[in-house]
């Protein structure tokens, strides 16, 4: 029997506000809702997803840093640590495990310091502009990858 996957659902500063303000950029629903969304989608997949939210940078790093053995991949909203953190893109790389970088806005339509990620570019891909339901996305996406039959 396999075992079933773990995803690390990571959610950076500020993004604890999601649902109380800004609902033109970042739409309606509040962080717990988007991660029983979550949850209830990963468990439709057959996987489990654990879900944190800092506003601390050393947070998210030590959360990264501590998945080897017990996480399959990593879904993150790095907030605005996207655009700054060489220790964020250091620990995904350190890991090695699929990552996915999602963004709720089209980081790539607003100001001109949001358009570079120093995170994406250490991830199997980015998500950006497809509002909460981007989660969604990169979960099916890292799942997906997980499932592929290993590449001769
Ligand atoms: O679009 C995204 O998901 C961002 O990662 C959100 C960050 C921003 O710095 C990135 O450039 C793009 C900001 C998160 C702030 O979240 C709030 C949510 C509701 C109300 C106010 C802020």
């Amino acid at each position: 029997m396999t075992s079933q996957h773990q995803i690390l659902v990571l959610n950076g500063p500020n993004l604890q506000l999601l649902g109380t303000r800004k609902p033109d950029i970042y739409g309606c629903r509040s962080l717990a809702d988007v991660e029983d969304r979550l949850r209830a989608l990963a468990s439709e997949l057959g996987v489990a997803v654990d879900c944190r939210q800092s506003n601390h940078e050393g947070d998210l790093v030590d959360w990264i840093g501590s998945t080897q053995g017990r996480f399959s991949g990593i879904i993150i909203n790095p907030g605005a640590y996207t655009h700054t953190s060489v220790a964020i893109r250091d620990a995904i790389e350190a890991v090695g495990l699929p990552a996915v970088e999602i963004h709720i806005s089209n980081v790539h339509a607003r100001e001109e310091f949001r358009h570079r990620s120093l995170i994406a570019p250490v991830c199997l891909g980015q998500i950006s502009g497809m509002g909460t339901h981007g989660y969604e996305l990169a979960l099916r996406g890292v799942v997906a990858y997980l499932e592929q039959p290993a590449q001769a």
